[in-house]
């Protein structure tokens, strides 16, 4: 496909009014009629033909033109498109049908089956698999949709909207009308038939309005959707109380499928879900599941406000919806589990996909400017990145003018498609700044770095920081322009306070820098001795911080910063430095470098009496081989990088073994099971232990890890206890690997774990093992979920492994991703996502990684979403 341009955005020729949708689910005969009230757009262009998207339609019967047939010559249809030739100057009505065969829909996108349920998945452009439409999300109607099906097949008939009708048909069939009165774009429809068991609740909004909650799954596994319920309900109130926003409609249904291509959808009353969001047992489902469960519920609900009620224009501004309700949902999980923790692992998320993706082949603005699959978009950029733009906004202008603005921005636009300018205009408005210089975050790629060096004059007490910025080049982009850079900082003085800031006039509030230009000078006054310097606090900017603080700084800040995000970052800069080096040292023939006093912070943080589990957690975890790649930069050796992580870690174990084995005695499994923060972070700390006690390689600690994955009561147990022994090459991890299948052979979700686990095993033999498991009972290429856990796991999980020196690795992805990209071309591309560092590989690989991507260029056709990826990558 041709590459579609935000510049050329022009208003659509015609509106759709109200649309009435009577589908008839009946398998491969499935009939969808579609009557649509049309006009001509007084923004558009007038005495235009009508044309209507479509993909992979087939037109059934005649058309009709306000209820009479249209001849033969008026109009054309194809796959792709319905064209009207010459359209009525005034409104209209169209009545279109078309036939469909959902069964047979392997893309899952439009409607099609999952299991036996009929569902629909429509962002970005799955309505046109349904009916020909004006599939843009600036194209706002009201929906009106009657459901019918046979009442045993599918007893359960859910759309958008409030239930309005419903009953018995001949023929065992039965219907439903549903009406949902928001004018929403086709995106959000949805629609659901199926033999589906339910869990009730309800609601009060702040201003008494009583809301029906529904949560919809395979029948059995009602009691697995309790803690999803709860999560809706404290997303209902906390939007409410941090945002001022109410929910709108009589009834919020929500339906868990076990098939879907992406984690949920926000379609307006009617959520659906891929089932991993949705269920959870102590006994199937860890701490981060329950994590993850939590913050999708909030972040598809949020979307009610940002995304629904106010959508997008075009999809360049897709970050409208989702940089902004990522935002919310980190800020909801914030408050109700530790903030600083939640940002240490936000920021981990951030910096493992986004940083790369940012400075390898596929980085683009969180606002793209053009595109040629929008699948493609659904990134880390446009959503992680896109969060960051919004905290940094709010650091930036203060808590309470953030406020105004977000009140301004949902009373002006309340049912509008917007831009990014119309968003970022309330701000200004609301604040009194000028954020002209501000939108460069969303249209200039790549992650800005901030060189420091700091001056230190004895004599007359002065501190000063040189700060530069730099914005690395991107494809497409060279020349960069400075950004607004807030960094939040402290000075520490050498008791570990924060000292006087000294009299610098341009720091902007206490405790905040604000960068604007490439180059800048700020001076402290009057200090009686040289702080350690904190900078960039609870990662106020999503930016790389360079500079070059001396281990004993570094530590220091980890034990005193007043920031905890800070010290946890001094923690891992002081690592990353010693890895760094380590990596080198290994390929040029040397032995892991250890460094005690790294070991000795972390059983300080280990052993203090009043610690914080899930923090220490956070504090003792090493940073990733991702983290290492990046830092790194060029000609990168995953094995090297491998090495000295494993090396540090076994060095760390060795000298602290009695504090790790001290914790983790302390921390024992207290029966009862409940997912709040408090108890994760404990477990969470349990299994950091015993993993280092783990990778030391004594007999004893196997054995430790044997009895908490045999006796453990919860999953998040004896999954720490089995990731642990996945590490290490002897029989008791094969022995629990096969009680674990057998344990879960019938709990697919959970399998997904155990696919997960043995794709990332660092060993040779790795490769064999994941060509096995496709084959395995349990795997599925249908499925995208075991997908993603065995070809995901294996190639984003399984650095040392995927980067086979012999390209082995790049070699069986090409083949997984040409295999599937005929069936499910946006889970095809999405494993490509993989490749996303290739270019910095050593020459052997990254030779070995071209040929694998070359390979698949060449075979035709691929799809868009795997051709445009590819593309990118070779270019
Ligand atoms: N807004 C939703 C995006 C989504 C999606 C996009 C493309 C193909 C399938 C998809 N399923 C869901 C999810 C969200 O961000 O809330
Ligand atoms: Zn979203």
């Amino acid at each position: 496909p041709r590459a579609v341009r935000l510049a050329d955005y022009r208003a659509p020729d015609f509106l759709i009014d109200t649309v009435h949708l009577d589908v008839n689910l009946a398998g491969p005969e499935t009939l969808v009629v579609s009557r649509l009230r049309l006009r001509p757009n007084p923004a558009g262009r007038a005495g235009v033909p009508l044309v209507l998207d479509g993909d992979a339609l087939r037109l059934s019967g005649t058309p009709l033109l306000d209820g009479a047939e249209l001849d033969a010559a008026s109009y054309a249809a194809t796959p792709t498109a319905f064209t009207l030739h010459e359209p009525p100057a005034d409104a209209f009505e169209l009545t279109l049908t078309t036939k469909l065969d959902p069964a047979a829909n392997t893309q899952l996108m439009g409607l099609y089956r999952s299991g036996s349920a009929y569902c629909t998945q429509c962002e970005a452009e799955g309505f046109r698999r349904i009916t020909y439409f004006l599939d843009r999300p600036d194209v706002l109607s009201v929906y009106t949709v009657r459901i019918e099906a046979d009442r045993a097949e599918a007893p359960v008939l859910l759309a958008n909207g409030n239930p309005v009708e419903s009953g018995d048909l001949d023929g065992n069939r039965h219907f439903a009308v549903w009406h949902d009165p928001f004018p929403k774009p086709c995106y959000l429809f949805a629609l659901v038939g199926g033999d589906l068991a339910v869990i009730k609740d309800d609601f009060r909004t702040a201003s008494g309005r009583h809301v029906d909650l529904a949560i919809y799954v395979e029948h059995g596994k009602e009691e697995r959707a309790a803690y999803a319920m709860d999560a809706l309900k404290r997303s209902m109130r906390w939007d409410e109380q941090a945002f001022g926003r109410e929910y709108d409609l009589d009834v919020f249904n929500i339906v868990a499928v076990s098939d879907f291509n992406m984690g949920a959808m926000e379609n307006k009353g009617l959520n659906v879900f891929n089932d991993k969001y949705v269920l959870a047992s102590s006994e199937t489902a860890t701490d981060a599941d329950y994590a993850g469960i939590e913050s999708v519920i909030a972040h598809e609900y949020f979307h009610n406000w940002t995304g629904n009620r106010i959508t997008c224009r075009d999809w360049f501004q897709l970050c409208l919806k989702e940089g902004l309700t990522v935002f919310r949902d980190q800020e909801f999980t914030q408050d109700m589990r530790s903030r600083p923790v939640e940002r240490i692992s936000d920021v981990r998320g951030l910096r493992s996909v986004q940083f790369p993706e940012d400075a390898g082949p596929f980085a683009h603005p969180v606002r793209p400017d053009t595109y040629r699959e929008i699948n493609n978009f659904y990134t880390a950029t446009v959503y992680e990145k896109g969060a960051e733009v919004i905290r940094m906004l709010k650091t930036l202008i203060g808590v309470d003018a953030f406020r105004r603005g977000m009140d301004l921005y949902f009373a002006r636009h309340d049912g509008e498609a917007a831009t990014i300018e119309q968003f970022i205009a309330c701000f200004a408005e609301a604040s009194g700044h000028d954020l002209k210089q501000f939108l460069l975050w969303y249209s200039q790629a790549g992650t800005p770095e901030v060189i420091v060096t700091e001056h230190w004059d004895a004599s007359s007490g002065t501190y000063a920081l040189d700060i530069r910025q730099h914005i690395p080049a991107t494809p497409g982009q060279t020349d960069k322009k400075p950004m607004v850079i807030p960094l939040a900082f402290g000075l520490l003085g050498s008791d570990g306070n924060d000292v006087d800031l000294g009299s610098d006039g341009r720091v902007k509030r206490e405790g905040l820098i604000v960068l604007t230009s490439g180059e800048h000078r700020f001076e402290f006054r009057g200090l009686k001795e040289r702080p350690v310097p904190s900078l960039n606090r609870n990662f106020s900017s999503p930016i790389q911080l360079k500079i070059d603080l001396s281990d004993n700084d570094l530590l220091f800040a980890a034990r005193h910063d007043g920031d905890q995000f800070n010290c946890w970052q001094a923690m891992q800069s002081a690592m990353t430095r010693l890895l760094v080096t380590s990596a080198k040292e290994i390929r040029e023939g040397g032995k892991p470098l250890g460094e005690p006093r790294i070991a000795e912070a972390i059983a300080s943080v280990l052993n203090a009496n009043d610690r914080d589990d899930a923090f220490a957690a956070q504090f003792s975890i090493l940073p990733t081989e991702t983290d290492l790649t990046r830092e790194i930069g060029t000609n990168v050796d995953p094995d090297a990088i491998y090495a000295a992580r494993r090396g540090l870690k076994e060095a760390i174990s060795a000298q602290i073994q009695p504090s790790l084995l001290a914790c983790y005695s302390g921390l024992a499994d207290q029966g009862s099971y409940t997912p709040d923060a408090k108890s994760a972070g404990r477990r969470s700390l349990r299994g950091v232990a015993l993993d280092l006690l783990v990778v030391g390689g004594g007999d004893e600690a196997i054995a430790l890890a044997e009895r908490q994955y045999a006796d453990a009561t919860n999953m998040t147990d004896r999954m720490s206890a089995l990731a642990s022994l996945s590490q290490v090459d002897h029989p008791v991890r094969e022995r629990a690997f096969s009680d674990f299948a057998e344990r879960f052979a019938n709990e697919p979700l959970v399998l997904d774990k155990w696919f997960a686990l043995q794709a990332a095993i660092p060993e040779r033999g790795t490769l064999d093992r994941v060509r096995g498991l496709m084959n395995h009972p349990a795997f599925s290429m249908g499925n995208p979920n075991r997908i993603r856990s065995l070809v995901g796991g294996f190639a984003s999980g399984n650095p040392t492994q995927f980067n086979r020196p012999d390209g082995a690795g790049y070699e069986f992805l090409a083949d997984v991703v040409l295999e599937l990209d005929p069936k499910n071309p946006q889970v095809a591309a999405r494993l490509l996502g993989a490749f996303r560092s290739w270019k910095t590989l050593e020459n052997g690989r990254r030779a070995l990684a071209e040929q694998a991507l070359r390979r698949i260029n060449a075979v035709s056709p691929l799809s868009a979403d795997v051709s445009d990826l590819v593309t990118r990558a070779l270019a």
